[in-house]
């Protein structure tokens, strides 16, 4: 019986036997996020709680061979050890979601089920393909909470995703509280789409969830959306619009009406101030500035935006990420990096075409492939479906180096967009079952295989019913039992 790991290791040999999970069963390893979330993992389903040992029977080591690289790690599972190499603390944590997968469904309860608890005997050598896998959560449309937030992180860990990209900033609200500017979260805060309260993340609520990213090895992307997609700043603040008059609040989910006083110099002395406060608050080395659908903002406006935008970003230390559209822009800062959004049969545009074979390395979300908002299909209640219907094998049969031909492709990123969704709940549904399949797109080598992927992903959906994970879509794409 080959084990249902998603997504599939680089290399994975099954032995006869297994290892068995006590109460004696000590975990050992280094201080780090790897060997807590273990500890906590094993201790919270299976109510077993020995004291840590030098000697466990589980062993993390940080003296993995050097091409498992930064996030690569070696399992060995014999019926007396399992030992969990890697070179890095990342690497052990996504080895620690391997073995997690290794254990029965019921590893996923949160409280104490009865065992046993075997682990299939196993070595396995994994890396991944990509080293960006990321997931987005538009919390902008419709605000969600910290808790909300964690939530989703909690979904994206076990696949082994590493960057959680956070839209921040749209028409319909503004939700990082930015002190030089109080009002964009006290005004501009204060909306969503619908009859709904908006609401935002004070500097501690962003902290709290750049440290809970930090502790599931997720660096925190935050994207303030630039030049178009900015009703609520314009809002909060007359100067920012182009006719120095506030517009209202904004509660619909039309895209491309809005666009910032791009002539103004008051305009960047604002942006320099709001990147110095996102930068702080957020460590990691990327700031996106959006750069989609600037549908009132001329070509020539564009550019000169972007050419004055741009270096506040890199000013401060950060690396920049925008959507595709700002392939346009005359001159990217080194190591930009573009993400790819617009459906696979569109053709690529030429400003983009002619990016890549810069070398400009890209993120790939192609809206028919990655974007988690789509509807499954027609009768599905919740998503949109403008890129057509998304179901899962089409977003899990895909390569994402064939997208634009010759292309960097630094990895893989699954958007979710939030015009339809309210809940946590909401989000489960349009996550599960497509996020793994995702997963598998980014870390696993290609090419794909439904026929040997959907057995996989059926045996997790019981991992997603041990989680008390009620939302997530039936699909049919999975078949019977
Ligand atoms: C396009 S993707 C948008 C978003 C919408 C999304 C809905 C992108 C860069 N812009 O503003 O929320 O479609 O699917």
């Amino acid at each position: 019986m080959i084990p249902a790991l998603i997504p599939a290791p680089h290399a994975l040999t099954v032995h006869d036997g297994s290892f068995e999970l006590t109460a004696d069963t000590a975990v050992s390893g280094p201080e780090c996020h790897a060997t807590r979330f273990l500890t906590a993992l094993l201790r919270r389903a299976t109510g077993y709680a020995p004291p840590p040992s030098p000697e466990g029977a589980i062993v993390l080591s940080l003296d993995g061979p050097a091409d498992l690289g930064e996030e690569g790690y070696r399992l060995d599972v014999s019926a007396g050890a399992v030992r969990l190499r890697a070179r890095t603390e990342e690497g052990l944590f996504r080895g620690v979601q391997t073995l997690r997968q290794l254990l029965p469904a019921g590893i996923e309860s949160p409280v104490p089920v009865p065992g046993p608890w075997p682990v299939p005997c196993v070595s396995i050598t994994d890396k991944p393909r990509f080293r960006w896998r990321g997931v987005m959560l538009d919390v902008a449309r419709h605000f969600f909470d910290v808790a909300a937030v964690k939530r989703f992180v909690d979904r994206a860990v076990p696949y082994k995703f590493n960057v959680l990209h956070l839209h921040l900033t749209d028409d319909q609200g503004w939700r990082l509280e930015i002190a030089s500017h109080p009002r964009l979260t006290g005004h501009g805060g204060t909306s969503q789409v619908g009859e709904g309260p908006g609401g935002h993340f004070s500097r501690a609520d962003f902290a709290e969830i750049v440290a809970y990213a930090a502790a599931h090895h997720m660096t925190v992307v935050p994207e303030i959306d630039l030049p178009g997609h900015t009703q609520a700043a314009m809002a909060s603040y007359p100067h920012l619009a182009p006719e120095g008059v506030t517009p209202e609040l904004y509660r619909g989910i039309d895209v491309g009406f809005s666009q910032l006083a791009v002539h103004k110099p008051t305009t960047y002395d604002f942006l320099d101030e709001v990147f110095t406060e996102v930068a702080s608050l957020a460590p990691g080395p990327y700031l996106h500035v959006g750069g989609d659908e600037a549908l009132q903002t001329t070509a020539e406006d564009y550019a000169a935006f972007m050419t004055r935008t741009l270096p506040l970003a890199t000013r401060q230390g950060k690396t920049v990420v925008a959507w595709q559209e700002a392939a346009a822009a005359p001159a990217l800062p080194e190591g930009t990096h573009l993400q790819y959004w617009r459906p696979t049969h569109e053709p690529v545009p030429a400003p983009l075409a002619d990016a890549a074979s810069r070398g400009v390395p890209l993120i790939m979300s192609p809206a028919n492939r990655a974007y988690l908002d789509m509807k499954y299909d027609e009768t599905s209640e919740l998503g949109l479906i403008w890129a057509g219907a998304l179901g899962v094998r089409q977003s899990y049969e895909w390569d994402p180096e064939a997208v634009v031909p010759g292309a960097r492709v630094a990895g893989v990123e699954a958007p979710l967009w939030s015009e339809t969704l309210t809940t946590s709940d909401d989000i489960d549904h349009m996550l599960y079952p497509r996020l793994p399949g995702l997963a598998e797109v980014a870390w696993s080598p290609a090419p794909k295989d439904w026929s040997s992927y959907v057995p996989r992903l059926r045996a997790h959906t019981l991992r997603w019913d041990a989680a008390g994970i009620t939302s997530y879509h039936r699909s049919p794409e999975l078949g019977e039992g």
